[in-house]
């Protein structure tokens, strides 16, 4: 009897635990969801004042000054928010010397605690950068010709931070950054792309007659760029021109021998590369085309460009970001340094 009754109970105590547990919801995790894991990343960035930089990031920031360092004697006085909170302000303790080239490294949180560090170059701000625009072009070398690109100073400052592209920022074969040197408006600056290495080439800081080396001349300021390997495309090729190395187009040249007609790949531009940069360039402002898609026929035109025949704006440098203001000169109208001739090479 006992041992009947004590089965019945166990059984009966186990059906209801059974039961009971069969009726306790089944604890379920909610679904994973991931959240914001992917760290702030920067867009762009620049010297905005003399003691000032500025770095822009796609979503919004916060920064500490213990996680900030600069390489360069500027001394970092306070890291705050700026636009939208998407942007760090830099202030520092000491001005920047215009055009020098110096690292910034930090560390930056979004909202969500996703850190990125980073290290950016910076160039020191220049207060007044000169109005340059590119006014000749030597692209075809010959043994007393090499590379070689004329600008026209069409309003004074200084060229401290001014940057060249062989292409653009972002995508380019070679990039020239200007030394400090202050320039008066009517004054020809000519960068020299594939020095020999001689010593008598000299940066002219302050004195426009100290250069020599192929094609310097007493009265414009001679540059040398010293990297290697930087040629700028024979007939067909896209340049410009920025305010620093992160800044804003100040001018560019789009130069084709291929012509309105080219059936060439890439609408006609015979490599994406070309086709890419000529689209950018346009879209950026800095060059007009005639239709939707900017063609090879929106180039200024370097049919017959030689060594001495070279593609120049006119004796006026007037700059309307058109074709139109490019010529080839006849040969021997090479006039690096010197005022573009007019005259005008007939094939
Ligand atoms: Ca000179
Ligand atoms: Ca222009
Ligand atoms: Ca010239």
């Amino acid at each position: 009897m006992d041992t009947a009754w004590r089965y019945g109970f166990w059984a009966a105590a186990l059906t209801a635990m059974l039961l009971s547990w069969c009726c306790v919801p089944e604890l379920i995790s909610p679904p994973f969801e991931p959240g914001d894991l992917r760290p702030p990343a920067v867009v762009d960035w620049r010297s905005s004042a003399a003691r000032e930089l500025r770095i822009a990031f796609d979503e919004a920031v916060r920064a500490e000054l213990a996680d900030f360092a600069c390489a360069e004697d500027v001394g970092i006085a306070a890291v705050q928010a700026g636009t939208d909170g998407r942007e760090l302000v830099i202030l520092l303790e000491r001005d920047q010397e215009p055009g020098k080239a110096f690292s910034l490294s930090g560390l930056a949180f979004d909202l969500h605690g996703n850190a990125t560090s980073f290290i950016l170059p910076f160039w020191g701000h220049n207060p007044r950068p000169a109005g340059i625009a590119i006014n000749e072009l030597g692209s075809v070398a010959s043994a007393s010709h090499p590379d070689a690109l004329e600008f026209y100073v069409k309003s004074a400052g200084n060229l401290a931070g001014l940057a060249f592209y062989v292409g653009l920022r972002g995508d380019y074969d070679h990039r020239y950054i200007f030394p400090p040197c202050e320039v008066a408006a009517g004054d020809f600056v000519v960068l020299h792309l594939r020095p020999q290495g001689i010593e008598s080439e000299r940066d002219e800081l302050s004195d426009k007659g100290s250069s020599g080396g192929l094609d310097a001349t007493p009265d414009a300021w001679d540059f040398w760029y010293r990297a290697g390997g930087g040629g700028l495309p024979d007939k067909n090729g896209a340049l410009s021109l920025y305010d620093t190395p992160g800044g804003s187009i100040m001018d560019a040249l789009l130069y084709s021998d291929r012509g309105a007609d080219s059936t060439a790949n890439y609408g006609g531009f015979g490599t994406a590369s070309f086709q890419a940069r000529a689209t950018a360039i346009v879209e950026a402002g800095a060059w007009l085309k005639a239709a939707d898609r900017v063609s090879p026929g929106d180039c200024a035109s370097s049919l017959g460009i030689t060594s001495t025949r070279t593609l120049n704006r006119g004796s006026d440098s007037k700059d309307s970001d058109h074709k139109d203001d490019w010529h080839i000169v006849p040969t021997s109208g090479i006039s690096l340094g010197r005022v573009n001739s007019d005259a005008v090479y007939n094939p």
